[in-house]
């Protein structure tokens, strides 16, 4: 079995073939390819999104290729963010855009920080969301969704794991998913229960040797 990893975040790609590295597929990334460019991610919610881009990268790369080397090759796409309550569920689906596209995370943090104290009563809970689709010959054969809870800390600490983490404390290891280990962060945060349930599914397949399909 192929998997095509559809990101083009290093960090993402990073951290998810950690995820499925157990497993008895060949992962394939999106620079294995000829280079396409990006889909406009205009879905209003991680699901969407996570669907708009697995569809998209299944016709502009998979599906031709797996079609001239006659081999299935899934499309695996993910949308993910982190969504702060007091903020109305900001920066969600524009995490990788919030406050400017090219805006730097310590400017992010402080944004977000600015925001939250004119409005100090209000609960810092937040949560990273990750969605996670699979598309196979412009067909939907799987999808699922991960989340982890938090809050936002009152400052950024660690510098481990990438975009968000520093600032997002973990209430039960006392620490943010900046302090943490990269082993640590999977074994809670919302890709590695997104994709946990994507290794069980594929796990599935291939032992009850089922066609993609018939399985979702
Ligand atoms: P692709 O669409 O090509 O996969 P992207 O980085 O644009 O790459 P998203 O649109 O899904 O991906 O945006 C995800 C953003 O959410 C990411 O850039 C971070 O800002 C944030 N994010 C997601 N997962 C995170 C994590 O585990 N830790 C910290 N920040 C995270």
């Amino acid at each position: 079995m192929r998997l095509l990893i559809a990101t083009t975040n290093p960090d993402k790609l990073r951290e998810i073939r950690g995820l499925l590295q157990h497993l008895p597929v060949e992962v394939l990334s999106l620079r294995d390819f000829a280079a396409v460019e990006e889909p406009d991610e205009s879905g209003t919610t991680f699901e969407e999104n996570a669907r708009l881009k697995a569809f998209y990268y299944d016709a502009a790369v998979a599906h031709p290729t797996a079609l001239v080397q006659c081999g299935p090759l899934l499309t695996v796409a993910e949308d993910s963010g982190l969504v702060v309550d007091a903020l109305d569920g900001e920066p969600g689906v524009r995490s990788a855009r919030y406050l400017r596209p090219d805006a730097s995370y310590p400017e992010r943090f402080a944004e977000i920080q600015r925001r939250l104290a004119t409005r100090p009563s209000a609960p810092r809970t937040a949560r990273f969301v990750c969605a996670v689709a699979v598309v196979q010959a412009g067909m939907l054969v799987y999808e699922a969704t991960g989340v982890v809870e938090g809050e936002i800390a009152p400052a950024a600490r660690g510098t481990h794991g990438f975009g968000y983490d520093p600032v997002f404390y973990y209430p039960p290891y006392e620490q943010t998913l900046g302090e943490t280990t990269e082993e640590e962060k999977q074994r809670v945060a919302h890709r590695g229960r997104a994709f946990r349930k994507l290794a069980e599914w594929l796990e599935k397949c291939r032992t009850e040797n089922k066609g993609l399909s018939s399985v979702l």
